[in-house]
Parts: structure tokens; sequence; C-alpha cells
């Protein structure tokens, strides 16, 4: 009677393992990129979300730059979200989660070693974004003027020039360019928001200040914080030089805006600064500002 039992468990353990080979042939979800539709008031659809956190039937698949091919254990109908996420704060290789924008969530169908794609996932600003600053300067206006303390050689204006972020959306668009002499004393050129912003979230929310740039020389941004007990300067991020190619960054600003009193007032601040040392002209074009955050 032992044995009897000894074979037939034996036996059911490798019907087991039979099943969950089976079970165990994934089939694959391909992601390339985002397409990102806006509303006028959103500004313009380019964008540097390079990564993808996904869910597959509620299960959390993992964080992945794109493209991507994803092994998944299922067959037919499944449940699939997808979170765009993005370099932030500069970051050469650590991505989050981008917020802002919606989540794709939809329903794929899956076959095991077979590929199921979304060749261009769909994503958009949520409803509840609040889109606090937009500027593509193709109006020829600009809501980034020139400090009063730059040096009256040094020179900025709006200009046509060509646009492509790492090999997508080539065009030629107007962008703000800024110079500074090579025989200038002042190392540097201030651009500020003309006006003041306020009513951000002090929660931790992400506030999330995107742009592109290029230029020869390193630019900074930062915040010009205006309290009850005055104003004061607060140096943000770094932009090494790019003097070739355009760069996106995605600058979350909240670690200097949560915690802060809620009436704060804050100007945003590009600043170029001429390398030590070097004679050339230095010379930066900024675009595509948008500032948003979730209310
Ligand atoms: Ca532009």
């Amino acid at each position: 009677m032992f044995r009897y039992a000894l074979i037939c468990s034996l036996a059911l353990l490798s019907l087991n393992s039979c099943d969950r080979e089976k079970e165990a042939l994934p089939a694959y979800l391909h992601l390339d990129s985002f397409t990102l539709k806006t509303e006028s008031f959103q500004g313009n659809n380019i964008h540097l979300l390079k990564a993808v956190q996904v869910l597959v039937n509620n299960r959390f698949m993992g964080s992945f730059p794109l493209p991507c091919d994803i092994p998944v254990i299922v067959e037919g109908e499944a449940k699939v979200q997808i979170q765009a996420m993005v370099l932030e704060n500069g970051s050469a290789s650590v991505f989050k989660p981008f917020v802002n924008t919606t989540i794709l969530d939809t329903t794929l169908n899956f076959s095991p070693l077979k590929t199921t794609s979304i060749s261009s996932i769909p994503i958009k600003y949520r409803t509840n974004a609040e889109v606090v600053w937009v500027e593509d300067f193709e109006d020829l206006g600009s809501t980034l003027i020139p400090n009063a303390g730059n040096n009256a050689l040094d020179t900025q204006y709006i200009t046509k020039t060509d646009f492509s972020l790492e090999g997508k959306f080539n065009h030629t668009t107007n962008a703000l360019y800024s110079r500074i002499q090579a025989t200038d004393s002042f190392k540097y050129y201030d651009l500020r928001s003309f006006s003041y912003f306020s009513g951000f979230p002090i929660n931790g929310t992400a506030i999330m200040m995107e742009f592109d740039v290029k230029g020869s020389d390193v630019m900074q941004l930062g915040l010009q914080r205006k309290s009850s007990t005055g104003e004061e300067y607060v140096p943000y991020i770094e932009v090494y030089p790019s003097p070739d190619k355009w760069k996106r960054f995605y600058v979350n600003l909240a670690y200097e805006i949560a915690g802060q009193p809620a009436s704060n007032e804050y100007r945003f601040v590009y600043t170029v600064y001429r390398q030590k040392d070097n004679p050339r002209v230095a010379e930066i074009y900024l675009d595509n500002i948008r500032l948003t955050y979730l209310k």
C-alpha cells in the first residue's frame, strides 16, 4: 500500500512538472516608443519618454528602457498597463515614472512564443495636470527675459534653427539663442521667467520642468524664491555643454519647493556660464519649456 501511494505521488509530481514546463513558455510584449498627444495649452508633442513600467494582469513586470521585448507568462487576453518613465534631473541611467502623463490601460492578446506589439504607445497629459508655463518661442515672443544685470554687449534673441531629439522630431524651429561675447568680463548671462509663479504643491508632488537645450557651455537652472522674508536665488541643476545635439531635461523641482511656505512665489532662471579660460563666444539655444504638476 505504501509503495503504491509513493508511485502515485511520483507520477503526480512528474505530471505537475510537465504542466509547469508547458505553462512556462512565454509570450512577448514588444514596446518601442510613445506618442504624446497634447492640447494646444499644453504645448507641443515633443518628449523624451524613454522607458516604461509595465503591469500585466496587475502584476508588476519591471522597468525597461525602450525599445524592449518583455517576456510574459500569459495566454489569451490580458490587461496591460504602461507608465512612461524619464531620466529625471539629468541622471544618465536612473529612470523614474513620469506621473504627469496618463497610464495606458489596455487589453492585449498573447500566444506562447509570439510577440504582441504596441508600436507607438498613445499617451497624454492627465486631466488633473496643471500646466503652469509653456514656451516654445513659435509666436516670436518670449516669456523668458534677460536679467537687467547682464552685460549689454551680450545678447539674446529668437532665431530659426534645426531641431532634432535623438533622431526624432526633426524640424526647423524658433528657439531662444543667447550669446556671451568672448571679450566679456562677465562670465554668465541670466534669463528669467517674466512672471512669478505660485500655488505649487508643497507635499512632495512632482513639479516637472521640461526643456530642450543645445549649447557650447554650461547652463544652470535655478529658482528665484520670493517669500515673506525676501528673495533668494537657489541653484538647482547644471546642464553640461552639448554644442551639436539638443538634449531634453525633465527636472523635478519638488526638492526645493516641497516643505516651503505655500504662499511662496517663484521665478525660474536659466543662466549660461562661459567656461573659465575659454576665449570663444558662448552660445546656447533653449526651447520647449513646459512646467506641470498634478493638482
Ligand atoms: Ca520652438
